[in-house]
């Protein structure tokens, strides 16, 4: 209660500032989500017994606004979350016409316009510079290190910097695997 009160009192100086000052409305009682076991949806299934977390990434995934996208998501709008030493599978397949791949680098600018090399070992597909051809599949087996953003991006020449690449992130805090738009 007593922060109820500061909260009105500042108020009346700075509407603004309360707006953001307010708490986030609490959920309807009984709709408290147990701590999770694990994580299962269409992209991912996040094992804790394990620290295993397996990932479709599906290239040209149809319906986006692009087909130079990664799970229907461009340009970094979705992230790939998972706790520090994940053992990471990633089971990409290419469902478009147009070849492509998938390779972890840095997160960071300038996008290089190619694959080179991996910023984590093993963190890339085969064919990773060609592409592979419409359903192709080929699987990435890695352990995430103990923090770091990065990028998946596709390897093949100029299609990263035409905003094919999604993040990933390792994340000392997580508790689990998580994947999800980056964008509100
Ligand atoms: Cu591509």
């Amino acid at each position: 209660m007593t922060t109820m009160v500061i909260v009105f009192l500042m108020c009346g100086a700075a509407s603004v500032a309360c707006a953001q000052a307010k708490p986030a409305p609490s959920a309807p009682a009984g709709a408290a989500t147990p701590a999770p076991q694990g994580v299962a949806s269409q992209w991912l299934t996040y094992d804790p017994a394990t620290n295993t977390a397996t990932f479709k990434l599906v290239a040209g995934a149809p319906g986006a606004k692009s087909p130079f996208n990664f799970d229907g998501y461009t340009d970094g709008g979705a992230a790939l979350l998972v706790p520090p030493k994940t053992k990471v599978v990633i089971n990409f397949v290419n469902e478009d016409g147009t070849p492509h791949s998938a390779e972890i680098i840095a997160d960071k600018d300038p996008m290089p316009n190619m694959a080179g090399d991996p910023a984590i070992p093993a963190a890339y597909t085969k064919d990773v510079t060609q592409g592979l051809p419409q359903f192709g599949k080929d699987v990435m087996s890695f352990t995430a290190p103990d923090q770091g953003s990065y990028r998946i991006f596709c390897g093949v020449p100029g299609h990263g910097l035409s905003g094919m690449w999604i993040r990933f992130r390792v994340d000392p805090g997580a508790k689990a695997a998580s994947f999800g738009p980056t964008k509100q």
